[in-house]
């Protein structure tokens, strides 16, 4: 066990080391309480869902890799792993739902034909536990979608399916947020796209447009519901075309006030998805996050406290946008311990947003205005070596959550008494 003692200390140190460049630690440990990251429901059980008992991914550019043991095989148990990843966290999360997470009783309902009912008993655990929910149409993994096409195909059946589907996701995503006081981010990704070279690109990209005015053309208040499009650059399938691009998806939300979704897996690698924060937030309301680690490809690893979550953590502080940035969490690895995978995703972007309410920006500014480029280097450098894991852990302490190695033995423990019993 850690000693409690030794955090404390710790921090005295930190705080003192902190201030001397300017910087509270105690503010940037209140600032923390204004984020709540939105834990996606999927990572517990590598994207099955409820929907169906026999129900398998059906392609669609989603790859869930591994078999580790402890997967969760029924609602309550994707509510028990949330609520243990949950209570290593510190601060408060939110829950992101897909539609076939719905609680169909054990009764095959299509997707045109879901309801806020079938939601009810989420909506009722989420009160009880005092968190939000966001939600998301799910138009994969279904016969209909294995064309390769939802929303902009040319099957006018197939598209009508599909637009009656995101019609009736975002009721029950206004249910939730009426409900529960406080708005469910509705997130629409659709796997369209073409593995050869295709000829119509204009037609299927006319085609979505078309279906996302027929989607919004419902209105909900925003207190209920907030609507995000998510763009992505290819998926395995759909090598050649993805019709929804960024450049499809963000021209779409900017002109008709929409949240736009950066996925940091949905870039070329070389693309930097924090640069895109201060040029998109010039433009929508609001964005939407989905939070990842792309191994070479849009391959959804655990995130790690890495250089691209960094930028991302520092990007939403320095354009002071807290309130303008929905983070949520998407990400699946199936190859390890499916609750170690959500506290340390979780807990690498909650350090990433820690380090970055760390920084001395008025310092920063005040150096780049001036053009005194060396010393703002220089700070920079300098920040990297400051004592920002005794801050971290205490903060861990304070808010009454297992500390540094401490969780680890709580994730172990976790799955010696629940997970190994599945
Ligand atoms: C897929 C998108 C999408 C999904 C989830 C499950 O590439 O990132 O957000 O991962 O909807
Ligand atoms: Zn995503």
């Amino acid at each position: 066990m850690i000693n409690k003692e030794t955090i404390i200390q710790s921090y005295e140190l930190a705080k003192k080391q902190y201030a001397e460049i300017g910087i509270d630690t105690d503010k940037a440990m209140t600032d923390m309480k204004k984020f709540q990251i939105s834990l996606h429901c999927w990572q517990a059980d590598d994207i099955g869902g409820f929907e169906r008992p026999d129900s398998e991914l059906s392609g669609g550019g989603i790859q869930v890799t591994g078999n580790y043991p402890g997967k969760a095989r029924n609602i309550n148990e994707v509510k028990q792993d949330l609520e243990k990843a949950m209570s290593l966290l510190p601060g408060k999360q939110r829950v992101n739902l897909h539609a076939i997470y719905g609680d169909f009783d054990g009764i095959f309902i299509d997707r045109d034909k879901i309801e806020p009912k079938h939601f009810q008993s989420w909506i009722d655990w989420a009160k009880q536990h005092k968190i939000g929910l966001d939600f998301n149409a799910t138009c994969f993994s279904h016969p209909k979608a294995e064309s390769g096409f939802t929303l902009s195909s040319k099957d006018e059946n197939v598209r009508q399916f599909w637009v009656e589907h995101v019609k009736r996701c975002r009721n029950i995503a206004a249910e939730m947020g009426k409900q529960l006081g406080t708005a469910s981010v509705h997130n629409i990704w659709i796997p369209d796209g073409s593995k050869d070279i295709p000829v119509d690109r204009f037609g299927h990209r006319k085609l979505l447009k078309k279906s996302l005015d027929e989607i919004f053309a419902v209105e909900y208040p925003t207190e209920y519901l907030k609507d995000a499009v998510e763009s992505k650059l290819f998926g395995i399938g759909a090598e050649s075309m993805t019709v929804g691009s960024h450049d499809f998806y963000l021209s779409y939300a900017a002109k008709n006030n929409k949240l736009i979704c950066i996925d940091n897996g949905h870039f070329h690698p070389t693309e930097q998805a924090g640069d895109k924060i201060s040029s998109v937030l010039q433009f929508v309301p609001e964005i939407l996050l989905h939070v990842t680690r792309p191994v070479r490809w849009d391959s959804d690893h655990v995130v790690n406290l890495n250089d691209e979550i960094q930028l991302i953590a520092h990007e939403i502080i320095r354009s002071d946008a807290i309130n303008r940035v929905n983070i949520g969490l998407d990400f699946f690895d199936a190859s390890i311990n499916r609750i170690g995978a959500y506290v340390t995703g979780t807990r690498a972007m909650q350090q990433a947003l820690m380090i970055a309410l760390l920084e001395p920006l008025d310092q920063l500014k005040e150096y780049e205005a001036k053009g005194q480029n060396f010393e703002r280097m220089a700070l920079l450098e300098i920040l990297k070596a400051k004592p920002f894991g005794a801050v971290w852990d205490y903060y861990c302490l304070n808010e009454d959550v297992a500390v540094s190695q401490d969780y680890i033995t709580e994730v172990q423990q976790y799955e010696t008494n629940e997970l190994s019993k599945r």
